[in-house]
């Protein structure tokens, strides 16, 4: 048995493919140091999986999950249902309608079972480790100042003025 805790974030992904997307919540958070473990959990094809995971995540010591998937996405959903963990949810951009189809599956739900949605692909997931890192800074002082100087650097690189192309 692993003697390694229970890192803060778990990122769930409901198929092998979502990765290309869901990388870029593990990159984001490998920039602000902050532990993550990443693991693939399907809501229709490991349903067993999902359910073991939702019901012990909490006591498993994870405090955020950032959950992504794509089409008919009912990972997040699924996952709000059965934790009280903050979940963030990642439309993956699918094939057939462009991650509309996430977008809408992953955002419309009822009141009572929240989950905090993201825009579509790329941007969503980078964003969706910004909150989680946001979330974790309420109570650890150093992701709190490493979260300020990922927002400063940001803010620093933008230019006052474009710059042009040579004619
Ligand atoms: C969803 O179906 C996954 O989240 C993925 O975005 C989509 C397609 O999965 P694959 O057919 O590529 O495994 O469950």
């Amino acid at each position: 048995m692993s003697s390694r805790s229970t890192p803060p974030v778990a990122i769930i992904m409901g198929s092998q493919s979502d990765w290309a997307t869901m990388k870029h919540a593990a990159e984001t958070l490998d920039e602000l140091q902050i532990g993550y473990d990443a693991r693939i959990v399907s809501a229709h094809r490991t349903p067993e999986r999902l359910y073991r995971f939702a019901t012990g995540a909490k006591a498993e010591g994870f405090k955020v999950i950032i959950a992504g998937a794509g089409g008919a996405a009912h990972l997040p959903g699924m996952t709000a249902a059965m934790t009280p963990l903050p979940v963030f949810g990642v439309p993956v951009e699918s094939r057939a309608l462009s991650g509309q189809d996430s977008l809408l599956s992953i955002v419309q739900m009822p009141a009572g079972v929240p989950v905090g949605t993201l825009a579509i692909g790329r941007a969503g997931a980078i964003n969706a480790a910004i909150l989680a890192a946001s979330v974790l800074a309420l109570a650890n002082d150093d992701v709190a100042a490493r979260l300020d100087a990922f927002r400063e650097e940001r803010t620093a690189a933008v230019t006052a003025e474009p710059v042009r192309d040579e004619a």
